[in-house]
């Protein structure tokens, strides 16, 4: 309603003054509670009249702490400046001199500069290093802010000087610093990979509900622990950052903590220009049900806001734009006053009495060690909610000219003779106008009250961090009786590989030694491959157990809910899984426990769809097994385009620790998981293996009784079934190599090629093209650069070396997997294969239509044949037609 009189304002100012009194008295008599019991009674009061009150999940743009409520800081703030500043110092130095020395080599100067205090904040209060009755916390830094890190580990004599200037020089001799976190690279320092944006922030959720999982599966103690993310806004735009908050709240993880630095920009600019990005990760994490803490002001904004009777300073600070707040650091204190307080008049009465330079050096909260440290102290006291904390910070902070706030920043990694003096002058570091051309770096002196304080507060903390220990203890290797089952084959019975892995699966959960270290992961869909069996024997983890009861309680399988439960079922998300993947296959290191994760996935969803996880997980130095199930482009019928996988075995050759098998027998698989076992959890040895098993259902034939087979299995290649052809009977003479599903269809072509067209043919079980070409290019390798030495030979070439004939692969991936090591093979080799986008049909139509069933087969052996003049091409195009294959049919490359 507008105002009919002058004193109807009056009246309401009258009005406004005594409800606020009101609360204030309330708040001071009975606190906060009391205060909230009012308020959500007077909101309900105003519903229930018809007033409806506008949902927000924001609140004002200011310190979600009040300075009253401010913890006293314990720290000494004046040497922690110092420390602060010598750390910042060696940051930009690694990086200037790093592109000194190696123009172009890159780095990061301005995303350390803005996170600073957050960080060293957490290093000298918080951040607990591991001891022998403690893990340690487990922190996530920011990726390419590792200066930061390397820079104090210089100062804790962690790094030596010469160890800096091997930032982005790896390969020199004596090694370098890894550009980013890479426990591949370093793994006694480094714990988790984070420069794939996004990553972090799921990663560290699912790695704390997996704190959790290992105590209440009585894997560990609980201790305390607390994970912290150090995140970057512009990285929060990635759809795994906020993807998995909710169940960060649904699982009440208080163990915990976001820190996100809001320097409001991003690689190319401003990450919200036209918004405010604190408000709106405010808002994402509220609406999840994370505690949210916003340290957006420093101190010196305390007494503005205090003098702030009206509330239009905290009027100004919601309308301000990050875009606007970006201008005011690029610019001067006159600039601010007027664009900022200008904008109200009893704005520019507040600072009336502050000089120009007290206005620009009005501070963002995440620069202020006060701020911080109450903010953080809140997050590790708070209970039932993970927390985020959402500092506003300056990207480029200190960069003064060479960046300060500015849209290029992001890739400043020089800093000219008189930037350098500018940053060494604001720092206050000891080095001389002589020597700063060369950006040395600087550390006190052992005794100095910086490196004393610093080691007395590391030392307090529980030692150093970052640091990677891998302190398991290997297992023994005693899985020969559980596996022999699977040598005997099924008899008539008919099984699909996923029901054999998924038997040997849960005879694995019920050995005594290894069943509780194993964790099946499965996103929603256990029921696909047959797995719900393992619901009641294992127990679906749940932290809070079951509250309800299941709809199939009375039922063999029904849906159990433990807290001691084994599976993690992770719900619709294979990100998630891959994240809990990580977290169990790292817990060798991570969590001093070795816990054997057994992630089973649709196979298109996996190397396909979370492939940068899977990187992460090999850089992670994680072990586990992943299984792709329902794998096969032809052998998964009905599914179609999206679903059926006939790649994910050329995406597995890219990591190079992962083993990519394809095995068709259940004997084959048995083989592959004990030596996946031994390997990594009795030898202690780095892999992840991936398994494809389908559900085509066939009978599993005993494993043949000879020597080499557990060998070829686990190297790749064996010969399952010779011909039995001699002599004058074995002039034709041909190969088939088969793997998984399509290896059936190898054998039938062998009947009929014998049967039909007389030619003498060997089957060949192919379990893995990536053993095959490692060990060739291996081989070659070797070969290469040992010229004066007699040649080794791959083992795929010394298998087939006395064979004649041709040779004809197919699987049910694309060609270029047989094709990859058709040059090491005595002959030629043809290859058939899935190449195309998948079509929803039955299993015969679809290998008819990708050319993989055994009337190809056939066809390409006798075309082969025909090719190198031993039979008349007449005949392949007599068995074109008697085959009933339609040269003009579809083409699946492309149609
Ligand atoms: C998935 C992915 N995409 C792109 C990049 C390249 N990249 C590195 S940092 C960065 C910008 C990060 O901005 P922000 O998260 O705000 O961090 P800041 O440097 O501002 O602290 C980009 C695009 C990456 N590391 N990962
Ligand atoms: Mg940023």
């Amino acid at each position: 309603m507008a105002d009919k009189l002058p004193h109807d304002a009056e009246l309401r100012e009258i009005e406004n003054n005594e409800w606020r009194q009101s609360l204030d008295y309330v708040l001071q008599e009975q606190g906060p509670d009391r205060v909230r019991q009012i308020l959500r009674q007077l909101q309900t009061r105003a519903q229930e009249k018809g007033v409806s009150i506008p949902f927000t999940a924001n609140t004002p743009y200011i310190n979600t702490i009040p300075a009253a409520n401010q913890p006293v800081f314990p720290g000494d703030r004046e040497i922690e400046r110092r420390i602060k500043s010598i750390v910042r110092w060696n940051a930009m130095a690694m990086v200037v001199q790093a592109n000194r020395d190696n123009p172009g080599i890159g780095g990061h100067i301005s995303t350390y500069a803005s996170a600073a205090t957050l960080w060293e904040v957490g290093f000298n209060h918080f951040w607990r290093g591991r001891t022998d009755e403690f893990l340690g916390d487990m922190v996530f830094f920011q990726g390419h802010a590792s200066p930061g890190v390397y820079a104090r580990a210089y100062l804790e004599g962690r790094l030596s000087a010469e160890d800096l200037r091997g930032f982005r020089a790896e390969l020199r001799p004596g090694g370098g610093l890894s550009s980013y976190p890479h426990p591949f690279l370093m793994p006694d320092f480094w714990e988790f990979p984070t420069v794939s944006m996004g990553l972090t922030a799921i990663s560290a959720i699912y790695q704390a509900r997996f704190n959790h999982y290992l105590v209440d599966r009585g894997l560990r103690k609980a201790s305390g622990r607390k994970v912290w993310a150090m995140l970057g806004d512009g990285e929060m735009d990635e759809p795994e950052s906020l993807g998995a908050i909710t169940l960060a709240s649904r699982e009440n993880l208080d163990n915990l903590i976001f820190v996100v630095n809001c320097n409001l920009q991003r690689l190319d600019g401003p990450v919200r220009g036209n918004g405010k990005i604190i408000q709106e990760l405010e808002a994402a994490f509220r609406g999840a049900g994370w505690n949210v803490l916003k340290v957006v002001w420093g101190s010196d904004w305390d007494p503005l806001l205090e003098k702030d009777q009206t509330g239009r300073l905290m009027q100004r600070m919601d309308e301000v734009l990050d875009g606007e707040m970006q201008r005011y650091t690029v610019s001067n204190g006159a600039y601010t006053r007027e664009h900022f307080f200008g904008k109200y008049p009893e704005l520019l009465e507040i600072v009336s009495g502050y000089s120009d330079d007290q206005v620009a050096r009005l501070r963002r909260g995440g620069h202020d060690p006060q701020k911080v440290y109450t903010a953080y102290r809140a997050a590790i006291e708070h209970k039932g909610a993970p927390t985020v904390i959402l500092a506003q910070t300056i990207k480029g902070y200190g960069l003064g000219e060479a960046g300060e706030g500015k849209n290029i920043t992001h890739s400043q990694k020089k800093l000219n003779e008189d930037e350098l003096k500018e940053f060494r002058t604001r720092f206050n570091i000891p080095i001389s106008d002589e020597d700063i051309a060369e950006a040395p770096f600087y550390r006190p002196d052992e005794d100095s009250p910086e490196i004393k304080y610093l080691r007395e507060r590391r030392g307090h903390l529980g030692g150093s961090l970052p640091m990677r220990v891998s302190s398991s203890h290997p297992m023994a290797c005693s899985t020969d009786e559980l596996i022999r089952e699977y040598f005997e084959g099924s008899g008539d019975r008919e099984l699909a590989t996923t029901m054999a892995y998924v038997h040997l699966l849960a005879k694995l959960l019920r050995d005594p030694e290894l069943g509780k270290l194993i964790v099946p992961i499965v996103p929603d869909e256990a029921r696909t491959f047959g797995m719900e069996s393992l619901f009641r024997q294992a127990g679906i983890y749940s932290h809070a157990g079951q509250l309800y009861e299941p709809v199939d309680k009375g039922s063999l399988l029904f849906y159990n809910e433990k807290k001691t439960g084994a599976i993690l079922e992770e719900g619709l998300s294979e990100a998630g899984s891959m994240a809990s993947f990580i977290a169990a296959g790292t817990a060798h290191a991570n969590n001093g426990v070795q816990t054997i994760p057994f992630y089973t996935f649709y196979s298109m969803f996996g190397f396909q769809r979370t492939g940068d996880q899977i990187w992460q997980a090999c850089d992670s130095r994680a072990r586990g097994f992943l299984v792709g199930a329902t794998a096969g482009r032809t052998t998964l019928a009905g599914e179609g385009l999206q679903h059926q996988d006939g790649h994910s075995h050329v995406l597995a050759m890219t990591p190079p620790r992962v083993k990519a098998y394809d095995p068709a027998f259940a004997y084959e698989l048995a083989v592959i998981i004990q030596d996946g076992l031994n390997r990594m959890y009795c030898h202690q040895e780095d892999w992840i293996y991936y398994l494809t098993v389908m559900n085509e259902t066939y009978e599993m034939p005993a494993m043949p009784q000879r020597a080499d087979i557990k060998d070829g299995i686990l190297k790749g290649m064996y010969r399952l079934r010779a011909t039995k052809r001699k002599g004058a009977k074995a002039k034709l003479r041909a190969h088939l190599m088969g793997s998984g599903a399509i290896l059936n269809e190898a054998l039938k072509a062998q009947e009929l090629l014998e049967k039909e067209y007389g030619v003498a043919t060997d089957v060949w079980s192919v379990t893995s093209y990536k053993e095959l070409y490692r060990d060739a290019i291996e081989v070659d390798r070797w070969n290469l650069l040992h010229p004066g030495q007699k040649p080794r030979t791959p083992y795929v070439t010394d298998l087939l070396a006395k064979e004649k004939g041709v040779f004809v692969a197919a699987s049910d991936y694309m060609k270029v997997l047989p094709a990859s090591i058709a040059r090491w093979f005595p002959h030629a080799l043809h290859c058939l294969g899935t190449d195309g986008f998948g079509r929803s049909d039955g299993r015969a139509r679809l290998r008819d239509f990708f050319e993989v069933d055994h009337r190809y087969l056939t066809l390409a052996t006798l075309r082969r044949l025909a090719d190198e003049g031993q039979l008349p091409m007449e005949k392949v195009e007599k068995a074109l037609q008697d085959l009933k294959i339609d040269p003009d049919k579809l083409n699946p490359h492309l149609d």
